[in-house]
């Protein structure tokens, strides 16, 4: 293996300045010119891995796979089925907590990390990952990142998906000049991405950027309304009922204007579900017209809670902003300034009333 960085590992970054280091030091050019010499590329991506996550990780192994370089897409954690349809034939690895490579990856030349850049979200693969840095690049759009994951980084916070950062890369690694030339099995992934990251071109992030490449993605060939039945219109039973209980258990706090829904274990039980039916709740009480911010609690495992934090922008002057990826950052997590997330180790009463008195201060 050869190292990415020309630089001597004196100017690693120490610990302290680790958020100040955090950005781009290097191109989608070189990045992509790595990958091109490349024999067997990782491709990793947070655990527990989201719409974009697999449609960044998936684009760039069918681009890599046309350029006869083996890709692996390693994927940790939790595993939603909703996405078995996207990832269809193509060989991807599922990992649990690891201690050293999966026998799969171990004579990979570069690791590609994308859609995140933070430790706390590659705890299953750090052990492996961490000691390799030098050759490790990243392509990811959140405010915050540890930049000891990647000594290579392309970090673009405008961009509304990891996918949208991605597309050109994909470009580029295929020598085509539009998005409308590429193959279906790369245009859809990347729609994936797109439409998932802006809760289906309804959030704040959408731009005519993300439109104009959603456009071009559905000119090379990419069916709407396929991807949205087989992502979006999939549930189970179960799932219906978890909203309800999610819906029940919402307490409207500092004059109606933060929501916060909690769903335990013992929900998860009575309804049927499992965990992946617990996710994507926040829409819910981000309907009601007063609320300016959300959080939802879900009790995971015994005293382990994930938050789910959204906020609404200002619609005048009087308003007020939460910016949730300070109030994550603040317990331990992080990710944009309307939507972030983190992990809670107690008793999910705890966590609930931790989370409700940190939003309720935002209005004090
Ligand atoms: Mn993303």
């Amino acid at each position: 293996m050869t190292n990415l960085a020309t630089s001597s590992g004196s100017d690693a970054p120490q610990a302290d300045d680790e958020s100040m280091n955090w950005g781009t030091n290097s191109s989608l050019s070189e990045i992509a010119a790595l990958l091109r010499e490349a024999k067997h590329v990782v491709l990793l991506t947070h655990a527990r891995p989201d719409g974009d996550a697999i449609g960044a990780t998936l684009a760039v192994a069918r681009c890599l796979g046309r350029l006869d370089i083996k890709a692996t897409p390693v994927y940790a954690g939790p595993w939603s089925h909703r996405f078995d349809g996207i990832v269809g034939a193509t060989e991807t690895v599922r990992v649990g907590m690891l201690t050293q490579a999966p026998k799969s990856c171990a004579n990979a030349d570069l690791i590609l990390v994308m859609d995140t850049g933070s430790w706390s979200q590659l705890a299953e693969v750090r052990a492996w990952i961490e000691p390799l840095h030098e050759k490790i690049a990243l392509i990811d759009h959140h405010l915050h990142g540890d930049a000891s994951v990647a000594s290579l980084r392309v970090v673009d916070s405008a961009s509304a998906a990891t996918c949208q950062t991605v597309a050109p890369l994909c470009l580029d690694l295929l020598g085509l000049s539009s998005v409308t030339d590429f193959p279906v099995d790369v245009a859809e992934p990347l729609y994936l991405g797109v439409a998932t990251d802006t809760g289906w071109f309804r959030h704040s992030n959408v731009s005519p950027d993300v439109l104009h490449l959603a456009a071009r993605l559905l000119d090379a060939g990419v069916d709407h309304k396929s991807v949205y039945e087989r992502v979006e219109q999939s549930d189970n039973p179960a799932r219906i009922r978890l909203i309800g209980r999610a819906i029940n258990s919402m307490q409207l706090l500092a004059n109606e204007r933060v929501a916060v829904l909690t769903l335990t274990q013992q929900d998860l039980k009575e309804c049927h579900g499992s965990l992946d039916d617990m996710g994507g709740m926040n829409d819910l009480p981000m309907n009601i017209g007063s609320v300016r911010v959300s959080a939802v609690i879900s009790e995971i495992a015994d005293n382990v809670c994930k938050v789910s934090l959204r906020s609404k922008p200002k619609v005048d002057a009087d308003d007020v902003f939460v910016n949730v990826n300070e109030v994550a950052m603040s317990l331990g997590g992080g990710g944009h300034a309307q939507a972030s997330g983190c992990k809670l180790r107690e008793p999910v009463g705890d966590a609930s009333t931790r989370i409700a008195d940190a939003l309720v201060a935002c209005f004090e």
